[in-house]
C-alpha cells in the first residue's frame, strides 16, 4: 500500500492508484472532461488531452494530470489551489473559445459534459474570442450525425470504437487548430465499416456524435390521420427511460411506457418482447435443427444488428454460423404489416411501424434492403429511448406519475424469456429454456440459468439437456466478440451456441439509451430490473406466450417452416 496525503487527508491506496482515484477515496472531487473509466465493464481512456483534471503535488514545479498520473510513497497532493482551480478554469475557456455557443439548441443540451463543467467551474466569460472550425456535419449515415465543429478531442469514442469495439473508424484527422476525430480522411461514415453500434456516442461529451433524430417522422405520421401508426417497445427501454424523468435507474416503467404511448395517439401500442418471443421460437427450432442434423455448429445469435454489421465486415468468410433468423425488431415489423393488418383488414401500405429501440444499429437495420417488401420496409422509424422521451417531455406527459397499462393484444403478450432479451445472456438463456424443453420433454422447473448471467466481457456455460451438454458462450462488445469468432475461424472453439451483443451490457448499455456519464451502477441497476421483470411475469418461456402460439396457428404454421422462414428469417452480405 502506498501512504498519500491529499488535501491533508492521510490515506493508503494499492500501488498503481492514480490521484483521481486516491483523491475520490478521499472526498475530493476533481472535474474530469477526456476521462472515462467504465469500472468492471474495464474500459479506460486516459489520453490526458484535456488538462482539466490538473493538481499541484508538493515539489513538482508544474501541475499534473491527475488522471494518468499515479501516486507515489509519502506523495502530498492539493486539488483544490488557487492555481489548480485557476489552470482548470483556463483548459475549459480555451476549449469554450472555440466551441460553437449553441447550447440553447444543442442536441446535448443540459447533457454536455463540457457545458457542465463550464457550470462546475463558474466561467461567466469566456476571455478570448477564438477561431471557429467550419467543417460540415456528416449526416450520411441513418444512425449518427458527427459534426466535428464541436469535438474536444477527448479521445473517448477513438478508445470505444478502437480498443472495446475493435472496429477501427476513429481517429485524429488534421493536425493542431484544425483536428477533430473523425474516419480516415474523414471519409462519410456510411462509407467506413462503422457497424453503428453508437458506443462512440454514448461516451462522447459534447454533441460532436449524436443519434439522427426522427421524432419529427413519428409526430407526422401521429398526425396523418390516413396512417395506421403501430408502436413497439425494445426490451431494455422499460428499466431504463425512468432516469430521464428523474425516477432511480432500475425503475421498471413498462405500463407507464404503454400508457405513455397511448397518449402521443398511436394506433397500436406494442411489445418488442412479444417479438422476441417470436424470436426464440425461431432460434431455438434453428439449433435444435442444427444439432440433429449436424448443421453448421456454433450457431451466433443474430438481433443485434451492430453484431451484424460487424461479422459481414469483418468475417466475410463465416457469413453461414450466425443465425438466420431476423431481429425481433423486423420479425415485429413483418408480421404487422402481414398477419396484423390481415386481422384488422388494414392496406399493409397504410401501416406504419414506429420502433422505440435503445439502439442507433436498429436505425440502420431498419433500412437494409433485406427487410423490405413490395416497397414497404418492414419497420419504418426507429427512435431511441432518449428521442421517446424527448417527445413525452414535448407533448407534457408526466411520465413518472402515468397509471400503468397494458399493451394491445395480438402483439403484446410477453414471457420473462422476452425481458431478458435487454441484457448480455439473456437471448441465449431464454433459448435455453426453450431448447431445454423442446429436447427433453420435460417441464423446466428452475428456469434462472444463473452460469450465463454477469457482466464479465466473455463467459461461458455447459447446460446439460437430457444426455446433451450444451456448450454456450456469450461475449458483449465487440472486442470480445472477434476473439471468439477468430477461435472459430482457427477451429478452437467447441461451443454449441454463441451470444453476441455489441454494446457493454447488452441493450441496457446501449447507444440510444439515457446517459450513465460512465457511472456504471446504472447499467448495473438497469440490469437487476430486468431480471427482476422476469422473475415477476406468471409465464417465463417463450413457447409459452399465448398470442405466439395463435399466430402460429392463425397465421405461420410450424415454427421454422415454409412461411416462418419467408417472413422471419433472412441472409447476410459480405
Ligand atoms: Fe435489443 Fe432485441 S434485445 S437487440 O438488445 O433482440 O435494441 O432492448 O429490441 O430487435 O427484443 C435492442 C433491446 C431489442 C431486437 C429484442
Ligand atoms: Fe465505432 Fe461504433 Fe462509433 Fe461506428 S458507431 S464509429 S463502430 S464506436
Amino acid at each position: 500500500m502506498i501512504n498519500v496525503t491529499i488535501n491533508g487527508c492521510h490515506i493508503q491506496v494499492p500501488k498503481e492508484t492514480t490521484i483521481l482515484e486516491a483523491a475520490e477515496k478521499c472526498g475530493a472531487h476533481i472535474p474530469t472532461l477526456c476521462h472515462m473509466n467504465l469500472g468492471e465493464l474495464g474500459i479506460v481512456n486516459q489520453s490526458s488531452s484535456c488538462r482539466v483534471c490538473m493538481v499541484e503535488v508538493a515539489g513538482r514545479p508544474a501541475l499534473v494530470p491527475s488522471c494518468s498520473e499515479k501516486v507515489t510513497e509519502g506523495m502530498v497532493i492539493t486539488t483544490d489551489s488557487l492555481r489548480s482551480i485557476t489552470a482548470r478554469r483556463m483548459s475549459v475557456e480555451l476549449l469554450l473559445s472555440n466551441h460553437p455557443k449553441e447550447c440553447l439548441t444543442c442536441a446535448k443540451n443540459l447533457e454536455c459534459e463540457l457545458q457542465s463543467l463550464a457550470q462546475e467551474l463558474g466561467i461567466r466569460e469566456i476571455k478570448w474570442e477564438g477561431e471557429r472550425l467550419d467543417y460540415p456535419k456528416d449526416q450520411s449515415s441513418y444512425s449518427l450525425v458527427k459534426d466535428p465543429n464541436k469535438c474536444v478531442m477527448c479521445r473517448r469514442c477513438e478508445t470505444m470504437c478502437n480498443d472495446v469495439q475493435t472496429c477501427g473508424i476513429l481517429s485524429a484527422v488534421n493536425r493542431g487548430f484544425g483536428a477533430f476525430v473523425g474516419p480516415a480522411f474523414n471519409m462519410d461514415m456510411a462509407d467506413t465499416s462503422c457497424t453503428f453500434c453508437g458506443q462512440c456516442v454514448a461516451v462522447c461529451p459534447t454533441a460532436a456524435l449524436t443519434e439522427v433524430n426522427n421524432t419529427h417522422l413519428v409526430w407526422r405520421e401521429l398526425n396523418n390521420k390516413n396512417r395506421h401508426v403501430v408502436v413497439q417497445v425494445a426490451p431494455a427501454i422499460r428499466v431504463a427511460i425512468g432516469e430521464m424523468f428523474h425516477m432511480a435507474p432500475g425503475e421498471i416503467t413498462t405500463g407507464k411506457i404503454a400508457a405513455a404511448l397511448r397518449r402521443l395517439g398511436f394506433d397500436g401500442v406494442f411489445d418488442t418482447d412479444f417479438a422476441a418471443d417470436l424470436t426464440i421460437m425461431e432460434e431455438a427450432s434453428e439449433l435444435v435443427h442444427r444439432i440433429q442434423h449436424q448443421g453448421t455448429l456454433p450457431m451466433l445469435t443474430s438481433c443485434c444488428p451492430a453484431w451484424v454489421k460487424f461479422f459481414e465486415h469483418q468475417f466475410p468468410d463465416m457469413l453461414d454460423i450466425p443465425s438466420t433468423c431476423k431481429s425481433p425488431q423486423v420479425m415485429f415489423g413483418a408480421i404487422a404489416k402481414t398477419y396484423y393488418a390481415e386481422k384488422k383488414q388494414i392496406n399493409p401500405h397504410d401501416i406504419t411501424v414506429v420502433s422505440i429501440m435503445p439502439c442507433l444499429a436498429k436505425k440502420a437495420e431498419a433500412k437494409r434492403p433485406e427487410f423490405t417488401k413490395e416497397e414497404d420496409s418492414n419497420v419504418d422509424i426507429v427512435i431511441t429511448t432518449r428521442e421517446f422521451a424527448q417527445m413525452m417531455k414535448e407533448a407534457g406527459i408526466d411520465f413518472a406519475n402515468l397509471e400503468d397499462q397494458p399493451f394491445d393484444s395480438m402483439m403484446g403478450e410477453s414471457t420473462g424469456a422476452s425481458v431478458i432479451f435487454g441484457t448480455t445472456g439473456g437471448v441465449i438463456e431464454a433459448a435455453a429454456r426453450t431448447a431445454y424443453e423442446w429436447i427433453t420433454g420435460d417441464t423446466l422447473e428452475n428456469v434462472e440459468f444463473k452460469a450465463l448471467r454477469g457482466l464479465e466481457g466473455i463467459r461461458e456455460a455447459t447446460i446439460t439437456i437430457g444426455d446433451m451438454d450444451l456448450r454456450i458462450g456469450i461475449a458483449h462488445e465487440l472486442g470480445n466478440a472477434r476473439k471468439l469468432l477468430e477461435d472459430i475461424r482457427d477451429g478452437k472453439s467447441s461451443f454449441h451456441a454463441i451470444e453476441i451483443m455489441a454494446c457493454p451490457g447488452g441493450c441496457i448499455g446501449g447507444g440510444g439509451q439515457p446517459y450513465h456519464h460512465g457511472n456504471m451502477e446504472i447499467i448495473k441497476k438497469r440490469q437487476e430490473a430486468i431480471y427482476r421483470e422476469d422473475q415477476g411475469k406468471a409465464k417465463r418461456k417463450s413457447h409459452e406466450n399465448e398470442e405466439v402460439l395463435r399466430l402460429y396457428e392463425e397465421y405461420l404454421g410450424k415454427p421454422y417452416g415454409e412461411k416462418a422462414h419467408d417472413l422471419l428469417h433472412t441472409h447476410y452480405i459480405a
